[in-house]
């Protein structure tokens, strides 16, 4: 018999006994077939929970392989090899030992957007939704952000602390320009303009809200405007329509459209359930230091969860 992709999927997800995850920026029809869609911070805490034997990441190479560091034992499966990230391949762990000899006293963190051998350099990682606020609670004063420069900017902008921050940025955040934030108030006036800490500081400092990707959707489930301009990586507008059929979405600059994401696709996923392959490990001695710092990243999210 032929099988649907989608049949298929099903079928091998059962006897794989596997979670499928996609991250919030995956193309709509793997967003469709996939057990959870979050971002980096709940599809990491999700790998380190869930009992399945196979977690097959639906996202760029540095998340999946965040779900192996966190979920050791089980098999972790990237459908796409080519998956990575232009960002998190700006930093190498000796560009780290670098600025740590350079800067003795400062704290290192790690966007979660780094390899895990950059993981094992850093004293514990965030992500654009808990950024300032782990920045803001270490007791050090001078903090070694890497590697994306905007963002780094941002907490600067909003803390006290010292930031030493490395140049790289994420090509289709950083290309957007304070002329599309003109555009989309003239053309949709009534619509707020929400923004990830990844795009340009003159873009976010003239955007109605400065939010990761989980606290996007919040954001427009909650607020009451019946449309909103989006500036981060276009494939969350699928899951926004979805959450919300009433509202209109629009995207803030057509350079927010990230083509390493959009590798996977359903004929991948289902290969991937069937071979387990490409897997992704990570080498003991870099798991160990890359899980503490993750591990202290989750720690803080359950306080923070905690209230
Ligand atoms: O943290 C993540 O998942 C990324 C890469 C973006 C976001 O804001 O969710």
């Amino acid at each position: 018999v032929d099988l649907s992709v989608d049949e298929e999927i099903a079928a091998l997800r059962r006897r794989r006994r596997a979670v499928i995850v996609a991250h919030n920026y995956q193309p709509a029809p793997v967003q469709d077939i996939a057990d959870y869609v979050g971002d980096s911070f709940e599809l990491s805490a999700l790998a380190s929970q869930t009992d399945a034997e196979v977690i097959v990441f639906c996202g760029v190479h540095f998340m999946a392989e965040a779900a192996a560091l966190l979920a050791p034992g089980r098999t972790v499966v990237l459908p796409d090899l080519r998956a990575g990230c232009p960002l998190a391949d700006t930093v190498s762990p000796e560009d780290v030992r670098a600025l740590r000899a350079r800067h003795p006293r400062a704290a290192v963190v790690a966007y979660v957007n780094t390899s895990a051998a950059v993981k094992a350099e850093a004293d514990l990682c965030v992500t654009s939704a808990n950024a300032l606020r782990v920045i803001e609670a270490l007791a050090e004063d001078e903090v070694i952000f890497v590697p994306d420069a905007n963002l780094g900017n941002f907490v600067a902008r909003h803390t006290r602390k010292r930031l030493i921050t490395w140049n790289g940025t994420c090509r289709a955040h950083n290309a957007v320009r304070v002329d599309d934030v003109r555009t989309a108030r003239r053309e949709h006036p009534d619509a707020p303009i929400v923004v990830h800490p990844e795009v340009p500081p003159a873009v976010a400092e003239r955007a109605d809200a400065v939010l990761g990707t989980g606290g996007m959707l919040q954001y427009v489930r909650t607020h009451e405007a019946r449309r909103f301009v989006i500036g981060t990586e276009a494939g969350i507008l699928h899951r926004m329509r979805r959450e919300n059929p009433d509202k209109e979405f629009h995207l803030l600059s057509a350079s927010l459209w990230c083509p390493t994401m959009k590798y996977t696709d359903l004929a991948g996923v289902a290969r991937a359930l069937r071979d387990l392959e490409p897997r992704i490990e990570v080498p003991p001695e870099v798991a160990t230091r890359a899980r503490r710092a993750l591990e202290r990243m989750l720690e803080l999210g359950r306080r923070r969860e905690g209230g």
